[in-house]
């Protein structure tokens, strides 16, 4: 099911009849395939029917059913403020970056919030179990929410068309918060771009203080996933297109009646984010510099018109009017206008002999999220020929390696890079054109719709149906084995494994319980303990030296065995590199009221669990960014644990303990570990897989198990040391409360 604002379609009333013809427009024309095919419903407003009569209405309606369109009716007042209003007066420049056109009194919030509940509500009611539903772009952000409300267990997933804008810009939004929540609703949440991707993270964690994975963000007990899938076109159709017979007529036809001159195109939406002023500023240029050009060049720009409602885009189209008046009067001669200006759409003949007939492509939006017509322009060259001049700023110019790329805002620039293509030579031409054919016909609409379902459907195969077709032993049978039949060692993380997370680490000392559990633990017969631990050698020392257990400091750097006394270290320390970085945390600490460094022998870390939870996460993603520059040429790596940041020699991980251990260990030893840490992945991942590891909490992660927190940590621990035989019946029920669960398969242990 396929939900967005507009339609594939748009409804006409001709001579007292109401009739549907498809839709233009980079959404439409992108989905239509996908709809057709997969017998799915298109929910979406069908546009203004106010004026229709009922029997026109119920025809209409008759009709959309019959293409698995069904509409959601909007009143004329909700399209005013919810469509015009908010979506186009004030998000749309926003995620543009043009914060002046922004109304001073933004206004809309509500009826953008009450259509799209419609959106939902249309939604839910259509909805099926099993069915997925898809939600696009900027108009409809709040549905994803609405929806996971009602529907709980639904597949949704959401894809924005727009650029999604850096974090400085989005903040500006008062309503940023909503729809942020908005859009987690979602399973899976899709962008054109890496850099858009990057720009929803920073934002979550400005906004919402949330620290995504690479690839998703937790929220309460579920996954958004984030995805970077570029938009395409139907690169096939475009060529038969190109190839049509009356295609080649009308193309014989333009370049006739331009006489030999050069044809420079721009087509777009009459939309000013579309960067029509400034191209026209840099074809005057271009003519008044070197008047000689006026009768060898011909541009033609074709203006959809777009939102004629809103104010702002009235008082656009007059001003291009005006510039292309101005041009024509001073650059014009007898024999020609150099601007060609079509301000209505053309026929789909029409625009593919346009792109055939070019012989160079303006397409410089001061911001775009994709822009399709780039695409199309280089799928309907069939014959390799014609140069696309791209700006920086489309996201298709983070694909189009062979585009003469330029920064649409540098009018000289486009004057150049005009100039460049109208004399490029012909081995060149085809060559870039090759290249960005290749790229535009591999990676077309259908691969795009593709690679966004079935990314959508395996976030969802990853939470229900895994355990299903990978069946994983739980975690009480794992151990009620092991404890029965072999020697067991356990390396344990120690903050928020078996103590929770204090406010500061100095108050994270051990309570009496947990040194029990520990010396008895370590007593039990065939089973050693393992603390391996970030902390210095001189804290572990202070708080465990007198227990019979091995120790690992700073992530396994030093190591001091059960039975000596003694540290040793497992890489030469060069500490110099230390002195160099203190001063970058030092600084953090000084401006993030509750944060801390602390100096360790082959690490520096600081720590921000008492900081202001939204600015402790903003300051930390900084000082991530700035490391990240400053020590990319060093031995040095960046880690994240949960409320640290820490360089550490690189190499120097809770792996090294892994393999230590699995050198050591006597065959058919059980290993077990646990931790709660991003740190501890890299012990569960360098362990084999017949170990059982065990994430504590709700943080993604590589563990085969997860439990809650260290209070069940300490009672699986517990189990081991009861008796001899320690899992038995009674040992067992003590887990069963729900706080085992197998992470595949989300469930309550049923050992
Ligand atoms: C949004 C984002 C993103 C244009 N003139 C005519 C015509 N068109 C068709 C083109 C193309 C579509 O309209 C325009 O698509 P764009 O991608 O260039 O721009 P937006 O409408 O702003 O689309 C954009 C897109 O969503 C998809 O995600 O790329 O960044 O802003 O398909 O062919 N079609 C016909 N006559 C015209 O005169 N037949």
């Amino acid at each position: 099911m396929i939900v967005s604002n507009r339609l594939p379609v748009v409804a006409r009333v001709v001579d007292g009849t109401v009739g549907l013809s498809d839709a233009g427009g980079g959404l439409a024309t992108g989905l239509r395939p996908y709809h057709e095919r997969s017998g799915g419903l298109w929910i979406g407003w069908p546009g203004d029917v106010s004026k229709m009569t009922p029997e026109q209405r119920h025809d209409l309606d008759e009709q959309l059913r019959q293409r698995a369109i069904v509409p959601v009716a909007l009143s004329r007042d909700h399209i005013e403020r919810f469509y015009n209003g908010f979506a186009n007066r004030v998000l749309w420049p926003l995620f543009h970056y043009l914060i002046d056109r922004v109304p001073v009194d933004a206004a809309g919030w509500d009826a953008y919030s009450q259509a799209n509940q419609a959106f939902a509500d249309a939604a839910a009611q259509e909805y099926r179990t099993g069915d997925t539903i898809w939600i696009h772009d900027y108009q409809l952000m709040l549905v994803p929410a609405m929806l996971r409300e009602r529907l709980p267990h639904a597949r949704i997933g959401f894809f924005l068309h727009i650029p999604f804008p850096s974090s400085e810009v989005y903040r500006i939004l008062p309503w940023r918060r909503q729809i942020l929540k908005g859009l987690l609703g979602a399973d899976l949440l899709g962008f054109h771009t890496f850099a858009y991707l990057r720009h929803f993270v920073a934002s979550l964690l400005h906004v919402e203080g949330v620290e995504p994975d690479i690839d998703r963000v937790r929220i309460a007990d579920r996954d958004v996933h984030l995805g970077v899938f570029p938009m395409g076109v139907d690169a096939s159709r475009f060529a038969a297109l190109a190839e049509d017979p009356e295609v080649e007529a009308r193309v014989r036809d333009i370049r006739r009646d331009a006489a030999g001159r050069q044809i420079v195109l721009g087509i777009d939406r009459l939309d000013y984010t579309k960067g029509i002023p400034r191209r026209l500023h840099a074809i005057e240029r271009l003519l008044t510099g070197a008047p000689e050009r006026r009768d060898q060049l011909r541009f033609i720009q074709v203006a959809v018109p777009s939102r004629g409602e809103v104010d702002s885009y009235q008082r656009f189209k007059r001003h291009v009017e005006e510039s292309v008046g101005r041009i024509n009067g001073t650059c014009g001669t007898l024999s020609s206008s150099p601007v060609h200006y079509i301000h209505q759409s053309v026929s789909q003949t029409e625009l593919v002999a346009l792109y055939r007939a070019a012989d160079a492509m303006l397409v410089t939006p001061l911001r775009d999220g994709m822009n399709l017509v780039a695409k199309e322009f280089v799928a309907s060259r069939v014959d390799d020929d014609g140069v696309l001049i791209l700006s920086e700023f489309a996201g298709a110019a983070a694909e189009l390696d062979g585009a003469v790329t330029v920064n649409p805002y540098d009018v000289d620039a486009v004057v150049e890079s005009i100039e460049r293509a109208l004399s490029m030579s012909p081995q060149e031409k085809q060559a870039r054109m090759k290249t960005l054919r290749q790229r535009v016909c591999d990676h077309d609409v259908d691969a795009w719709a593709n690679g966004f379902l079935e990314r959508l459907a395996a976030t969802r195969e990853d939470r229900s149906s895994s355990g299903l077709t990978r069946p994983e032993p739980c975690l009480v049978t794992v151990l009620t084995d092991a404890r029965r039949t072999r020697r067991i060692r356990l390396l344990l993380d120690y903050d928020g494994t078996l103590v929770p997370i204090a406010r500061s680490p100095n108050l994270a000392a051990p309570d009496h319980e947990v040194l029990a559990l520990l010396t008895d633990l370590a007593s039990s017969p065939g089973v050693e303990v393992d603390l391996v631990s970030g902390r210095s050698r001189s804290t572990l020392s202070a708080w465990f030296e007198h227990l019979p257990v091995s120790l690992w400091a700073e992530h396994g750097f030093w190591h001091r065995p059960a039975s000596r006394r003694l540290w040793r270290a497992s890489a030469d320390v060069a500490p110099t590199w230390i002195a160099r970085v203190r001063p970058i945390f030092e600084h953090f600490a000084a401006s993030t009221p509750g944060s801390e460094v602390e100096i360790k022998s082959a690490s520096i870390a600081w720590h921000f669990r008492r900081a202001q939870r939204d600015f402790g996460a903003r300051q930390a993603h900084e000082l991530r960014m700035l490391l990240g520059d400053a020590l990319s040429n060093q031995p040095l790596e960046v880690i994240e644990g949960r409320k640290v940041i820490e360089v550490r020699l690189r190499g120097v991980s809770k792996a090294l303990v892994a393999h230590r251990i699995q050198a050591e260990a006597p065959p058919g030893c059980f290993v077990m570990a646990i931790g709660d840490d991003r740190t501890d992945e890299d012990l569960f991942r360098a362990l084999p897989a017949s170990s059982a590891t065990v994430v504590v909490g709700s943080r993604p992660s590589c563990a085969r198990f997860r439990v809650r927190d260290y209070r069940h940590v300490r009672r699986l621990l517990r189990t081991l040391v009861t008796s001899t035989h320690p899992l038995t019946t009674n040992g067992s029920a003590a887990l069963l409360d729900g706080s085992l669960t197998c992470p595949d398969l989300g469930s309550v242990d049923d050992a």
